[in-house]
């Protein structure tokens, strides 16, 4: 019997305070309104953002369905949506892209005025839910809300996928890859025969180092705290791993020194304002190109001598890996299907959606890379 139309009664982790576990609940989803989509959720990836937004260090109003890393399948439109149908496979995207406003008209910038991002309202573009539970309106995340069994999103904020792709490995696609990537590729740009420095060996530094091989870096040095993340990093294409542990000065001197003063690509993956400006020092003050893709806590910010910039460095920063989304998420999915890069190597525990809360104790203990919840 088909649900297209009526309400959908389904679980989702539903998070009704910060720092508090997620409860499971019973929630009514309400049919998508005109371009609109609604998605029955297969799998979806639990990225540190999300744990940001249950720490409090990015506000979003709660109570809230979180989530933002997933792939599902359409069950039903709305009036006038006409990139996707029915049985499609899709990405949600938390990035989305109008193609109307000043930035998707940009020909390099990616971050589309219709986001969610900025200043959350927790809603769809209309300013509304359609999650309800008990009785009252649970707010969307990132304008995609991917913990739940199903979930609505503006058109804008999805897109259509190869109908053959593994749902339950390409939902990375949805962030932590792309953004990691895409951090490489495309806003640094990394050059062959160049040196890298990546900092925060999560799931998306992994895939920044990735994206420096990929674009044929000589030297990638990773660097992170937990030691255990160095087997895997060396695996992807690190050829150094370094622990600033280990060291008792600063350890953009130790880069500096390592690299002839400074890598050419800096990347800062871990959202931490101390980090950021190792990263930017590990810079070369002249060439060097320094990254931020790690999000800062909220209302912090850094004092920074212009002096830094003066003598020819870059400092910038990018969501999801400076991709316009809508497009170039099919694209992305297809390269994977091309196997022109792995996603396989980040997903080290897969658990039933039901066990999220221990997916978020694998993610703060370092234990996980990618958790992927399946529904
Ligand atoms: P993660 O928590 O899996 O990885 C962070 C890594 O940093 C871990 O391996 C830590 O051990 C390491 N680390 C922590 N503190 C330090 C330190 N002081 N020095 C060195 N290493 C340290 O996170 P993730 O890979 O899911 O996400 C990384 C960041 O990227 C996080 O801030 C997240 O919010 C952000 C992000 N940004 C975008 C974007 O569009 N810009 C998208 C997705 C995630
Ligand atoms: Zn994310
Ligand atoms: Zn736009």
């Amino acid at each position: 019997m088909s649900t297209a139309g009526k309400v959908i009664k389904c679980k989702a982790a539903v998070l009704w305070e910060t720092k508090k576990p997620f409860s499971i609940e019973d929630i009514e989803v309400a049919p998508p309104k005109a371009h609109e989509v609604r998605i029955k959720m297969v799998a979806t990836g639990v990225c540190r953002s999300d744990d940001h937004a249950i720490s409090g260090s990015i506000t979003t109003p709660l109570p809230v369905i979180l989530g933002h890393e997933g792939a599902g399948i359409v069950e039903s439109v709305g009036e006038g949506v006409t990139s996707v149908k029915p049985g499609d496979k899709v990405i949600p995207l938390f990035s989305p892209q109008c193609g109307k406003c000043r930035i998707c008209k940009h020909p390099e910038s990616n971050f589309c005025m219709k986001n969610d991002l900025v200043q959350p309202r927790g809603t769809l573009l209309d300013g509304t839910s359609r999650f309800t539970c008990k009785g009252k309106s649970i707010y969307n995340f990132t304008s995609t809300s991917t913990f739940s069994q199903y979930t609505v999103v503006d058109e804008i904020a999805v897109a259509k996928i190869d109908g053959a792709s593994p749902l339950d490995k390409v939902c990375l696609i949805g962030c932590g890859f792309s953004t990691g990537y895409g951090s490489a590729v495309k806003v640094a740009k990394v050059t062959p025969g160049s040196t890298c420095a990546v900092f925060g060996l999560g799931g998306v530094g992994l895939s920044v180092i990735i994206g420096c091989k990929t674009a044929g870096a000589a030297r990638i040095i990773a660097v992170d705290i937990n030691k255990d993340k160095f087997a895997k990093a060396k695996e992807l294409g690190a050829t150094e791993c370094i622990n600033p542990l280990d060291y008792s000065k600063p350890i953009h001197e130790v880069l500096q020194e390592m690299t002839d003063g400074g890598v050419d690509f800096s990347f800062e993956v871990i959202g931490r304002l101390d980090t950021m400006m190792s990263s930017l020092l590990s810079s070369h003050a002249s060439c060097g190109v320094s990254v931020v893709v790690g999000v800062p806590p909220n209302s912090q910010s850094l004092s920074v001598n212009p002096l830094l910039l003066l003598l020819g460095r870059t400092w910038k920063g990018a969501i999801f890996g400076g991709f316009k989304s809508k497009d170039s998420v099919p694209k992305l999915v297809a390269d994977f299907m091309a196997k022109k890069f792995p996603l396989e190597p980040l997903i080290t525990h897969v658990l039933p959606f039901e066990k999220i809360n221990e997916a978020f104790e694998l993610l703060r203990s370092g234990k996980s890379i990618r958790t992927v919840l399946t529904f």
